[in-house]
């Protein structure tokens, strides 16, 4: 008789009785399997960075820019393979594949275990491992969550100190038995002895895979931000939406802002677009509405769980911007052009025969020479572009010039609105609010979108993208719409947020947007967050401030009028303030033409797309997608 070995498989912190494994027992049993020549612990501390920081300098990865010109700032240029997500090597590995559902790819957690040991074991040798402990959130925050990410990468070290909380405390309160979400790193590029390193090692071999039951995260062979930087798409939504899911609260790619208005009345709005949609030209809106100014909260997750008092409140788990920086502009977003001003890692950016960066859309006429992302030269009229369509900053939250003083506020802020939307050419208004909540969850539902520079793909082609969350849900996304209408129910009806719809990419015939997007957004903005003011309004208020004492904003003026289209309510007319802007003939009615025709086959195709999810399609939703062919109809 012949005793066969069990096929070896990743080490796990999950103990037999269900425990989580110490942190530095974890941490040996990683570096036996990657066999790194080096481990140092992490600390976050501004020496650590400026000793890797030096260290890369030296090695080629990062190339230092003019200090006159942006301080204390770096040019990353990557491997030309490896610049965005790789979505078709993310896996979601729950034990049921109908658990991690249609739109994930799914692998059994115990195959992918077997199958990744083969590909990881011995991948850090001739490298440091560098074990970063990090807290998304404010450390200790009722809301926050902890983790520790292993890297061999010293790019991804230097951008977790900006992108999250990394610090010895976290340690310490791992060690007291704060449960942790490991995620293990690699470059998957091993250094024989001798070998000379490349300024951006990757393979081709790339692996972001999620066990959700067990928290745990295994990324290996890229060194790009959403692939690399695991507390941010890995474990901030991916494995926090299943956290979220069994415990209540909700893991979101969303913005979050505050507007106050011109009579003092705080407002707070959380938003959903896809990758490369507008969200962090949102979060760092300039307000062209006299009077309105907003702060910024977050730009890309929002973490959101209902408070004692009923309402939902949000906060930011990162502590950074990881933004896009092509169209970023002084005319389009000038607050992200201040934020950036110094402290920054440009990756993927052109540089400037004087050093500095230059990206498509910072200034209308390009330089007449840079040295493009790939490191070539490159004058204009070339045929290429300069920066690489999804490059990318990473600059810390704290810099930006118009950060909210309460974006650490570990309880978070009540959110009033929730707005949905995405990048859709025609059909899709300017704007609307939905009839209900059931409705709002149907809109975020079938968020659709064309196809961006953030994800491998083909740019431009539409897609559903519903909760702009369809490459980040960790688990079933039709279990995610329920979660949505449980959660919903379980606020207070009278003050939970409203929701809506936006779309600032609709175009005319001629192909040319129909709406001029950013700052002018705000005047969307101020109509549906004065909508919201119906929900606790009394009758006949005026500006005065209202009695109850948890809520003693100021009333701003009259709500702005709705008028109902089987899609939603959209403003009535008169009711979008749009003085002073030049719109095109007929742009307006335009932007809120809802054609039923197209909007039936926009039906046809929900209902298409529901197939996919079987019987876990939520029945509220179906009868929402009925209640709409039913509206349409009349
Ligand atoms: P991720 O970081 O990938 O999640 O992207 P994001 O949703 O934060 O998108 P971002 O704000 O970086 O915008 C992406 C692109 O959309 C940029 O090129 C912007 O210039 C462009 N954009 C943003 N807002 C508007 C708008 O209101 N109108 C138009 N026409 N373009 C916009
Ligand atoms: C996105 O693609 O939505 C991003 C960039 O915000 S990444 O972190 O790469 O996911
Ligand atoms: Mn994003």
């Amino acid at each position: 008789m012949s005793i066969t070995a069990p096929a070896p498989t990743l080490p796990t912190t999950t103990t037999c009785d269900g425990r989580q494994l110490a942190a530095r027992a974890w941490v040996s049993a990683v570096a036996d399997l990657l066999e790194p020549d080096e481990i140092v612990w992490c600390d976050g501390s501004a020496d650590e960075r400026a000793r890797l920081t030096a260290l890369m300098v030296a090695q080629g990865t990062l190339v230092p820019l003019d200090p006159a010109k942006r301080p204390g700032s770096y040019l990353a240029r990557s491997d030309p393979s490896d610049v965005a997500r790789v979505e078709s090597r993310t896996f979601i590995c729950s034990r049921e594949r109908a658990d991690a559902g249609p739109t994930n790819n799914w692998r059994e957690p115990a195959e992918m275990r077997r199958e990744l040991h083969g590909v990881v074991a011995g991948a850090m040798r001739g490298r440091t491992m560098y074990v970063v402990p990090f807290s998304m959130g404010p450390v200790g925050g009722p809301i926050s969550q902890l983790g520790i990410e292993i890297t061999d990468s010293p790019y991804v070290v230097v951008s977790m100190h900006v992108m999250t909380r990394v610090s010895r405390e976290v340690l310490r309160l791992v060690d007291h038995g704060a449960p942790y979400v490991p995620a293990v790193h690699t470059v998957g590029a091993p250094l024989a002895p001798g070998q000379a390193d490349v300024p951006w090692p990757c393979s081709p071999t790339k692996y972001i895979a999620h066990f959700p039951e067990t928290r745990e995260i295994w990324s290996t062979g890229s060194g790009y931000g959403g692939n690399a930087l695991l507390g941010k798409k890995c474990f901030a939504l991916r494995i926090a939406s299943t956290m979220g899911r069994a415990e209540g609260w909700l893991a979101e790619h969303m913005l979050v802002i505050r507007a106050t208005s011109p009579q003092g009345r705080d407002y707070h709005l959380a938003a959903a677009f896809p990758s490369a949609c507008g969200k962090t030209n949102l979060a760092m809106l300039e307000p062209t509405m006299p009077g309105w100014t907003v702060e910024t909260i977050g730009d890309d997750i929002a973490w959101m769980r209902p408070g004692p008092d009923g309402r939902l409140r949000a906060i930011n788990p990162e502590a950074g911007f990881f933004g896009v920086a092509p169209g970023t502009g002084w005319s389009t977003n000038p607050t992200a052009m201040r934020t950036v001003a110094r402290d920054t890692i440009f990756t993927n950016v052109a540089l400037t025969d004087d050093g500095d960066v230059w990206w498509e859309g910072m200034t209308d006429e390009p330089p007449a020479h840079l040295v493009d992302w790939q490191g070539q030269d490159w004058t204009p009229g070339c045929g290429r572009p300069a920066a690489h369509p999804n490059a990318r900053f990473t600059v810390a939250a704290a810099q930006c010039p118009t950060i909210s003083p309460d974006w650490e506020a570990p309880e978070g802020v009540p959110i009033d609105a929730i707005v949905f939307g995405g990048r859709r050419a025609s059909n899709v208004p300017l704007v609307a609010e939905a009839f209900s909540w059931e409705h709002g969850v149907l809109m975020g539902a079938t968020v659709s979108s064309e196809q961006t520079a953030a994800a491998e793909g083909t740019v431009g082609e539409l897609r559903r993208d519903p909760f702009a969350m369809l490459p980040f849900c960790g688990y079933n996304m039709a279990d995610h719409w329920q979660h949505w209408l449980d959660v919903g129910a379980s606020l207070d009806a009278e003050r939970r947020p409203m929701i809506f719809q936006v779309n600032w990419f609709r175009k005319d015939s001629d192909g040319r947007f129909l709406w001029p997007g950013f700052g002018e957004n705000s005047r969307v903005v101020e109509w549906l967050l004065r909508r919201t003011d119906l929900r606790t309004r009394p009758e006949g208020a005026g500006t005065e401030r209202p009695d109850a004492e948890d809520d003693a904003r100021p009333w701003g003026g009259p709500v702005p009028e709705a008028r109902p289209t089987a899609v939603g309510r959209v403003p009535a007319d008169g009711a979008l303030d749009v003085t002073g802007l030049a719109l095109a003939e007929g742009a307006l009615a335009e932007l809120f033409r809802v054609d039923p025709a197209a909007w039936r086959r926009e039906a046809d195709l929900t209902e298409e797309f529901f197939t996919t999810f079987g019987d876990r399609v939520p029945a509220a939703l179906r009868r929402e997608l009925a209640a709409l062919r039913d509206r349409l109809s009349r």
